[in-house]
Order: C-alpha cells, then structure tokens, then sequence
C-alpha cells in the first residue's frame, strides 16, 4: 500500500531546513491541524449533533453569532491554549486578545484566526472554512497586548485556511510557496494532494457581491462593466461569474483554477472601510495569493504592506490572477491622477 505524504511529514521536512528550529512552529502547526480536524467533523456532522442556526448572540462586530462560529472559536482555543507555542491567540469571534492562561507556558507564537469563515452558509450545507494567521511575538514581550498583533502582513510567519467543502483541505503557505493538503476521513490525516499551487496570470472568472453594485467606487464599477460587456466591449472576451459568499471557497478556486475576487470599498456603511477583517482574513489570504503568483490589494496599495491600526480593522480586498488585478489597480490609479 502506498499512502501520499502525509501533512506531518511535510512540516517536520520543512523544519528540517532551518538548522535551530526548536520544533515549536512544526508543533503550532500540528495543533492548528487537529483544531481543523475537530471543526471539519462537526461542520461535517451538521444538523444530527444539533450545532446548526444562530446562538442568538452579536460579536464585536455587530455580526450575530451562529453555533458553529462559537463551537469552533472554542475548539482552536481548547486545541492551542496549552501547548506552550503561543503567547496570545485573537479571533473575530472575541472582542480582546486571549492571553495564554496563568496554569500554561507561554510562547513566541501569535495566533489570529476566523473560525469559521462564510458562517451565512452553515445552515445551507454550502461551503464554510477556517482562515489563520500565525505571526512571531515581538522579542523580550512575555505578557503579549493587543498592540503586539497589530503587524503587517509582510511579518506573518505562516498564513493558511481550511476548506470545509465536499473534501475538507488545508492549504497554507510559510513563505516557500503554498502546498494544499487533503483530509483522509478513514485515516484522520491531511495528505498532500495539491503541491506548489499557482495561480493562472490570466482569466475569465471574476467573484464579487453585485447587490452592492449602487454602492461601489468608479473603478470597480468600470472594472465590472467591462467583464459584463463581454465580447461586445474593449475586453473583447466573455466572462463567468461566481459568488460563494465564502471567501474560503473563492480564493480555494482562484487557487485551483485562477479568477478574481473582490470585496471592494463601497460606500454602503461610510464607517467600514470595508467588509473584510485584515488580521485574520485579508492577510493569510494576501500572503497564500501572493506566494501562488498572484496579487492581493485595495485597489489603492498591496494589503500586506498595511501596519494595522485595531484587532478587528477592516479593508477593502481585490485578490487573485495577477493580469486581472493590476488592471483593476490601474483603473484606480486612473481615478487618482
Ligand atoms: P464572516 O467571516 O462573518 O463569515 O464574513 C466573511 C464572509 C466572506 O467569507 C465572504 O466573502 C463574505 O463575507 C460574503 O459577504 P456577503 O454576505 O456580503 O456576500
Ligand atoms: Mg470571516
């Protein structure tokens, strides 16, 4: 019998590259998988273990909180608090940082993560996933604070999601490309299926909300115009589109097949900048796009080189097939000059 690599293979090989590794990262990432494993099971189990519908209750963000956000927020807690890798993990299901508990050793690990991610799909057995973030606590802090999350993408040490689809898989990257891993439920092992992912420079697919069209800038409004005009206008060839409402499902795609997805700046709420949280959602995925070919903005700057301003911040993101970005890039830089 043959098996594929099996995803703790592959990070004990990728320690091994660097000569002092002491293991935490390689650990960190054996905790983050299982935490994964957990969520798949009862994302999986859905409606027979009860976890589906809302928990009647609103996160930092105004957001009202479904079961499964909560459970899972839970379980990546459970599965890392004790290790001794982290100093501090934060979410977009809890207010505050959560500091490693006093009865625990801490370490030189941050964890930021979106538990559940496209959680308006849970109760109709569409697509969700888990997207993490995992950076390095400034040097000499052994009680880490809020402030000490708030880097730029660019000094993430590791950014990386879970898919949980009709196969669940976890795709990450560590700055030397981005590998995609498929879970073998009869076996309980993520197993390398996707090596060295890349995303096509050019596409036909483009993703994005267009009930917010009324709200959208010029640019994108140009952008889209163009794509729905087909072979009719200046683009002179048909595009497809796609809306999962779960940007998990969408850059997996982007990743498999190429595409672009945005959720631009609108001005539906002029208090958000836009809908999608950077340390936990913008910045892993920027960082995965970016090692796979592709590029990552706002249309006004690359998301990775933003030095956030609060744990929940929220930016405008344009990602995917490098071609179609950068032209959505110019047609903003159009506006500016
Ligand atoms: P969530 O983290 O509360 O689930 O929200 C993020 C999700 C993204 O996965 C997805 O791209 C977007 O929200 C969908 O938003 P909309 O419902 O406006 O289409
Ligand atoms: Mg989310």
């Amino acid at each position: 019998m043959h098996t594929g690599e099996f995803l703790s293979q592959f990070i004990m090989e990728e320690q091994r590259r660097f000569k002092d590794a002491s293991g935490d990262f390689s650990g960190l990432l054996n905790d983050i998988c299982t935490a994964c494993k957990v969520i798949s099971n009862g994302v999986n189990k859905g409606a027979l273990i009860g976890v589906l519908g809302s928990a009647e209750t609103e996160n930092v963000q105004g957001e009202t909180q479904k079961k499964l956000d909560i459970l899972s927020n839970e379980v990546f807690l459970q599965c890392n608090e004790w290790t001794g890798h982290l100093g501090a993990m934060a979410s977009e299901e809890m207010d505050d940082i959560y500091p490693i508990p006093d009865q625990y050793p801490r370490g030189k690990y941050l964890l930021v993560f979106d538990p559940l991610d496209g959680s308006s799909n849970i109760d109709v057995n569409i697509s969700v996933g888990t997207i993490f973030s995992i950076l390095r606590c400034p040097d000499h802090i052994k009680e880490p604070t809020a402030k000490d999350f708030l880097l730029p993408g660019t000094k993430q040490v590791c950014g990386g999601y879970a898919l949980y689809g009709p196969s669940t898989m976890l795709v990450l990257t560590t700055g030397n490309g981005v590998n995609g891993f498929t879970l073998d439920q009869n076996i309980g092992e993520f197993v390398l299926t996707h090596a060295n992912m890349m995303i096509p420079e050019d596409t036909q697919e483009f993703a994005i909300n267009a009930s917010n069209m009324r709200f959208w800038e010029a640019p994108v409004n140009r952008y889209i115009d163009e794509c729905l005009a087909g072979t009719t206008g200046v683009r002179d060839k048909n595009f497809n589109m796609r809306w999962v409402a779960s940007m998990v499902a969408e850059v997996h795609r982007i990743l498999v097949r190429g595409g672009i997805f945005m959720y631009p700046k609108d001005n539906k709420d002029p208090t958000k900048a836009g809908k999608l949280r950077l340390l936990y959602e913008a910045n892993p995925m920027s960082f995965i796009v970016e090692q796979a070919g592709g590029i990552s903005s706002t249309g006004r700057e690359r998301i990775m080189d933003i030095v956030p301003d609060g744990l929940h911040q929220r930016v405008p993101v344009i990602l995917g097939s490098k071609n179609e970005v950068d032209r959505v890039v110019s047609y903003h830089d159009d506006v500016k000059g």
